[in-house]
């Protein structure tokens, strides 16, 4: 580590003080810190009905919950997971603390509407929390119908209030970002230059915008079915259930792509500064984004294979699911091809890069798996698609938000975590994830639906193995928390750019001014121009 550093007398943290300072500030860099304790808060949320799901299925009888009770673990689960914690996290937490730091701008084009996102965000969860805890819901996070919309006589409605208002909050920090990335970029910086986390960010606001409202749409006719009576979905008013799971699967498909783009972007830029080379094949890591945002849209009819869909249409929507994996496989070889002779050092953010591009892989060749109609028939709704997901979303998108927090944690607090510590949770948790997803594979192609909370006792040991692994993960999720939180205040002093890395935002002090930068940077040359002679990352 170089001489000591001194943090900067002034910066964003300490512009202003007071609880007030930060509930109407516009500092995208504060509004940062707002996303990231309320979306820590819902990922507490969500996996407390996680540690409550695999509890019950220690034992084969399932005899700690009712079925009914299970019936909302498991959908309380999904939706804070999906809506509140996985769909905002990179966006929302590094999005928008480094897209105008990286782009050299002093904000985000709408700092208003930003801290306006921040609190419909809030509004919309809440009332998902009052849905929680004044009954629960219990239709999955899918909300399928006809029993979302007639039968289930939970708070659907009101949950779906809550999902309707957060999509607000989606749709209008896509529009920032697309604004942002158009309108103010620093003098020089192209779009070729752009860093790849930014080109992952603008794939991803292109699906927020136009997804998120087919999911508004659909959530309103579900109220409006269940409210007024008035036929959509429900066979004996005159609706068709199966449009529900076209309207709901035409969002979250795309939404997955939001939740796994933007780490997508942030293992780029880790890949590249660890291993101290230009990251291979630049534009083809940039379009594949893009092609992922357009084909993503295409690809939403392989959730109903099983669901009477024509089988000429399940065969095209087979196929086009092939194709969206094209484009993921690009981004995988080219950060193999970047890893290739490179320098490399296994810093925390690195360990969290690597095992995202081996989780993700295998996330990625079982949803191919799953995309062969034939094979899908037999593993549709069993623990095979719920580790399937879970590889995808926890073992890719949590890896890569973790591993981005400890990247850019002495940018943002000027301060770094202890190194040891980081390295040993990304280990535990690494083990952790495989030990409680590897046997749901296993489980799933031998048979156990998802959803039910008893099975046959030989299902039992892959069970126990889960929940067993799901404990390990916990305490490794855990640890990062305290450190973090430790570091604050003791984590020896960062300096403006701790990995020597290239790039706008380790231009300016750690933690930077409310104005990001004191002179506007030109940009003179292209992204990533790390050279393996410079001196190595201690
Ligand atoms: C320790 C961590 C976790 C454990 C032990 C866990 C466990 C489970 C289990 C057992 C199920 C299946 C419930 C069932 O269908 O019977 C499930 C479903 C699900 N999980 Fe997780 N999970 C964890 C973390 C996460 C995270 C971080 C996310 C998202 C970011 C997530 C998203 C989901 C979703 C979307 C479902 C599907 C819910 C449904 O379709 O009903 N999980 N989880
Ligand atoms: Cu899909």
């Amino acid at each position: 580590m170089s001489s000591p550093v001194k943090l900067p007398g002034q910066h964003y943290l300490n512009a202003a003080y007071g609880i007030k300072s930060w509930l109407l500030t516009t500092d995208h860099k504060r509004i940062a810190w707002l996303y990231l304790a309320s979306i820590t808060l819902f990922f507490f949320v969500g996996g407390f009905f996680a540690v409550l799901i695999r509890l019950e299925l220690m034992t084969p009888q399932g005899d700690l919950v009712e079925a009914e009770t299970y019936n909302k673990l498991f959908t309380m689960h999904g939706l804070f997971m999906i809506f509140f914690f996985l769909i905002p996290s990179i966006p929302a937490v590094l999005g928008n603390f480094l897209v105008p730091m990286m782009i050299g701008a002093p904000d985000l084009a709408f700092p208003r509407l930003n801290l306006a996102s921040w609190y419909i965000y809030i509004a919309g969860a809440t009332l998902a929390l009052v849905a929680a805890v004044t009954g629960g819901v219990d239709t999955g996070w899918t909300f399928y119908t006809p029993y979302s919309s007639i039968y289930s006589n939970t708070n659907v409605v009101l949950a779906a209030l809550g999902i309707f208002i957060t999509g607000f909050s989606s749709i209008l920090t896509g529009i920032n970002f697309i604004v942002t990335i158009h309108k103010m970029r620093a003098p020089g910086l192209t779009w070729f230059r752009l860093p790849l986390f930014i080109w992952a960010h603008y794939a991803t606001s292109i699906i927020m915008v136009l997804g998120t409202p087919v999911l508004a749409v659909t959530i309103v006719l579900v109220a409006i079915e269940r409210i007024f009576r008035i036929g959509f979905f429900d066979p004996a008013l005159g609706g068709d259930p199966v449009l529900f799971q076209h309207l709901f699967w035409f969002y979250s498909h795309p939404a997955v792509y939001i939740m796994i783009l933007p780490g997508m972007g942030v293992i780029s830029e880790l890949v590249t500064c660890f291993s101290r080379k230009r990251i291979f094949g630049y534009s083809f890591v940039a379009f594949s984004s893009l092609a992922i945002a357009v084909v993503g849209f295409l690809v939403w009819g392989h959730h109903m294979f099983v669901s009477s869909q024509s089988v000429y249409a399940s065969m095209i929507f087979s196929i086009l699911s092939f194709v969206v994996a094209v484009p993921s496989a690009i981004k995988v070889f080219n950060w193999t091809a970047t890893l290739y002779k490179g320098s490399i050092s296994l810093q925390t953010p690195m360990l969290y890069a690597l095992g995202f591009i081996g989780l993700f892989t295998i996330g990625g060749m079982t949803g191919l798996a799953l995309a062969a109609l034939g094979l899908d028939v037999h593993v549709h709704d069993t623990y095979f698609v719920v580790a399937h997901f879970h590889y995808i979303m926890v073992g890719g998108m949590v890896m890569a938000y973790l591993g981005g927090l400890h990247f850019w944690w002495p940018k943002m607090t000027g301060r770094m975590y202890p190194e040891w510590w980081g390295r040993l949770s990304a280990l535990i948790i690494f083990v952790g994830f495989n030990l409680a997803f590897f046997p749901q594979f296993l489980l799933g192609y031998l048979g156990m639906p998802r959803r039910y909370h008893a099975y046959p006792e030989e299902f039992q040991v892959l069970n126990v193995m889960s929940s067993a692994g799901a404990s390990i993960l916990g305490i490794g999720y855990l640890i990062p928390m305290i450190y973090f939180i430790w570091s604050m205040r003791y984590g020896a002093q960062a300096g403006p750019n701790p990995w020597q890395a290239k790039g706008l935002e380790w231009q300016t002090p750690s933690p930077p001014p409310t104005e990001n930068f004191p002179i506007t940077p030109v940009v003179t040359e292209d992204a990533y121009a790390y050279s393996q002679e410079e001196a190595a990352v201690v």
